[in-house]
């Protein structure tokens, strides 16, 4: 008999093939009554199928008496509870690398298209102002000072690609890493007086809640930009919000939001800003292979193999 999983959110369609020849689904997302479909099938349910987005928080962990594993889709895995996980022993997996390339392609993008004006451009040209004015001229990127906060592997990423624009890079975290040629800081403030670029790369979670604060904020001060390529909850948003409304921030570029998909709307008409709706990964190519890290660990695991990238 199939394993029986309950699957929070939709997959990709080869993904989702796959899973409903393999498993059992229950399909949470698409239940009239959310909480009735789990009452009913919780005795049964071994394997959870969910995303980043969606996660599994301690109420969920905790409806499933049987729970043994999480397979989720994204590398960041602060919407799921952990400390549950590790209390009743359930394994829970992520997909982290294959997503890299394409985070930091996107932080790149933002980072130039909210420098260069590039939407602004676009629209420009799409609304035949071009014969009648001159667009404004923009901000250099190359020659500028990047801070990442966070150089897991998305910062590295990010700060190999920012380096041959004639970027300098430096980096805060919670340790200095090895054979790393950037500078380090150990103080998130200091770091952001003597950078024009703050790139946020950090995981979310209760870590990294609100260190983007109003002191970081700050210390940029009216020529620095950031970008957040990271979690929404990694910057105080309102704090965000105000210093780009009143000008003491440059410029941003969001791909992550507090409350997702609800952008501030204040941010809405402000040239300064460029803004994406959590697309850091959302490629045809690596939403498969993000997919398929979510089968391959999944299905290792029923099958009593070692899962392939175990967050716990
Ligand atoms: C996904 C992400 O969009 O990997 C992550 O942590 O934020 C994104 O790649 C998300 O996990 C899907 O909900």
């Amino acid at each position: 008999m199939a394993v029986e999983i309950v699957q929070t959110t939709a997959m990709p369609p080869a993904i989702q093939q796959v899973l409903d020849r393999e498993f059992h689904v229950h399909r949470l997302w698409e239940a009239s009554d959310r909480n009735a479909l789990l009452k009913q099938v919780a005795p049964n349910v071994r394997g959870m199928v969910t995303s980043g987005g969606v996660g599994a928080n301690r109420a969920l962990i905790e409806a499933l008496p049987r729970l043994e594993m999480i397979s989720s889709f994204g590398v960041g895995y602060d919407s799921i509870d952990i400390d549950c996980a590790k209390e009743r022993g359930v394994t829970v997996t992520n997909t982290p690398d294959v997503l890299t390339d394409d985070v930091a392609d996107t932080a790149m993008a933002l980072l130039l298209a909210m420098m260069r004006r590039i939407p602004q451009g676009d629209q420009f040209v799409r609304q035949g102002q071009w014969p009648k004015a001159k667009f404004p001229l923009t901000d250099k990127l190359g020659g500028k000072k990047m801070g990442v906060l966070g150089l897991g592997r998305i910062g590295q990423a990010i700060a190999r690609r920012a380096e041959p624009f004639n970027v300098e890079i430096s980096y805060f975290g919670p340790r200095r890493k090895a054979d790393i040629p950037w500078r380090y800081y150990d103080n998130l403030v200091a770091m952001a007086k003597d950078v024009d670029i703050l790139m946020i790369a950090c995981p979310g979670g209760k870590e990294t809640e609100g260190l983007v604060n109003q002191a970081v904020i700050d210390a940029l001060g009216p020529k620095g930009y950031v970008v957040n390529i990271a979690r929404g909850s990694v910057v105080v948003e309102p704090a965000l919000v105000t210093a780009l409304v009143e000008g003491k921030l440059a410029g941003a570029g969001l791909d992550v939001f507090a409350d997702e998909p609800n952008v501030p709307e204040a941010l809405w008409k402000l040239d300064s800003v460029t803004l994406a709706p959590h697309v850091g990964s959302a490629t045809h190519a690596t939403r498969q292979a993000m997919g398929d890290l979510v089968l391959k660990n999944i299905l290792a695991f029923f099958a009593g193999q070692p899962v392939l990238t175990k967050v716990v």
